[in-house]
């Protein structure tokens, strides 16, 4: 490999949420919430950022644009960057999008909260998909808008998760059923939806008058030999798909805020232009224009190192604690694993990991609903922390089945 995903890079005392952060998002806490391990024993893997360095084409963006010393009001003009991400979503997708429909924002979640105020009134409602990344739930309710919850179905119990289109028929003829916030691929399940899946949902939603925002964060770090659709690449003459994609998570970059928003829509996009700050920070445009210009082969490597640790993770598991449901995921760095045969429904998870196992993860009901029992794991990191994570994760839980004997 070209590159090295096995180094162990300290991240501590930088502000880093996924060191520093973990006592507030986690377990709404402050430094007084105490563990038995000490914060620098923990294995984390919880927040979905990755403990691999970014690779060096940004740092170097970022490093020549520092060069230029002045780093005042900053906003996108030409297209140098439209170029740079138009070129990318054409190779990866063969998909393209006017000039004018790309909008930057300083992440999707601002986006989604923005959005999601643009499109509802009061009275009006948001329609997602559960388990859910919670910040779906959070953006209906920052704009005082109730959300309306479709279970994704787990037919065989074997963790491969499809969308109940019956009830989501039925959610969506709701006439306050206004926006659907869609995660494509799917953050926990880790699903990437097929072309016909793709088209059934949106069938359904455009039928019922429904936009939609196909959030699409997750898209290129998918498992080697898959490919994932843009939904609005199936209707390229609706303007109802508002497409979220960022180098956020492709790269690690998510501190430097800063993804690309594809508005069609014509009212949409008047609000938008009204009311939404466009100023930048100069190196995250930098860092994401050199992203996409030159990410290509590290990204293409990564995917390869993250095969190999859900490779490592099914076979651990299968060893190691056979009851638990664990299938590797088409896309995304999270495995979404069922520890129900271990665990009682509504237990809280993540701080029986942390106080039994030194693990941060996510799990239970930090997905809204239908994810009890769940535990999400994110494994972009090295390989060595990965076993240790997995084999603590496995003793705590085998120690308490011994218990519970
Ligand atoms: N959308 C999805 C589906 C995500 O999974 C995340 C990050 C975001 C948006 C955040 O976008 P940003 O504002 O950074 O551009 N997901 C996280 C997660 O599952 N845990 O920690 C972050």
């Amino acid at each position: 490999m070209k590159y090295n995903f096995d180094e162990i890079i300290d991240r501590r005392h930088t502000s880093c949420m996924n060191t520093d952060g973990f006592r507030q998002y986690i377990f709404h806490a402050d430094e007084n919430m105490k563990f038995p391990y000490a914060d620098e024993e923990f294995i984390r893997m919880w927040i979905a950022d990755m403990e691999f360095a970014t690779p060096d084409c940004i740092i170097d963006g970022i490093q020549k644009r520092l060069d230029r010393k002045i780093f005042g009001y900053t906003r996108l003009f030409g297209d140098a960057y439209f170029q740079a991400f138009q070129a990318w979503t054409r190779k990866l997708y063969g998909w393209t999008f006017p000039q004018s429909d790309l909008y930057i924002s300083h992440g999707v979640i601002p986006a989604l909260y923005e959005l999601t105020g643009y499109i509802c009134k009061p009275g009006d409602k948001v329609l997602i998909l559960t388990p859910s990344y919670a910040y779906f739930k959070y953006a209906a309710e920052y704009n005082n808008v109730e959300y309306v919850c479709s279970d994704l179905l787990n037919r065989k119990g074997d963790g491969y998760y499809e969308m109940d289109f019956e009830d989501i028929r039925n959610k969506a003829a709701n006439p306050d059923v206004k926006l659907c916030i869609f995660c494509s691929p799917h953050n926990p399940s880790g699903r990437i939806w097929t072309e016909e899946e793709l088209r059934t949902f949106a069938d359904i939603c455009m039928e019922n008058g429904l936009l939609i925002i196909s959030d699409e964060i997750h898209c290129d770090l998918i498992r080697s030999g898959l490919s994932h659709i843009p939904l609005a690449k199936l209707y390229p003459n609706s303007d109802r798909i508002i497409t979220c994609m960022a180098p956020s998570k492709t790269f690690n970059t998510a501190g430097l805020q800063f993804s690309n928003i594809i508005i069609p829509n014509e009212d949409v996009r008047k609000l938008w232009l009204a009311r939404h700050n466009f100023d930048l920070n100069p190196l995250s445009l930098a860092g994401a224009q050199a992203a996409y210009e030159g990410g290509y082969d590290w990204m293409m490597e990564l995917r390869l190192y993250l095969d190999a640790n859900f490779e490592f993770v099914r076979a651990y598991l299968e060893k190691h604690l056979p009851k638990a449901v664990f299938r590797i995921p088409e896309a995304t760095y999270l495995g979404w694993v069922d520890i129900g045969a271990y665990v009682e429904d509504g237990m809280n998870l993540p701080l029986f990991f942390a106080e039994n196992a030194g693990v941060l993860l996510e799990g239970g009901n930090m997905f809204v609903r239908n994810s009890d029992t769940y535990i999400r794991l994110n494994v972009a990191c090295p390989r060595a922390l990965l076993s240790e994570g997995l084999s603590r994760i496995c003793g705590a839980l085998n120690r308490r089945e011994r218990k519970r004997r």
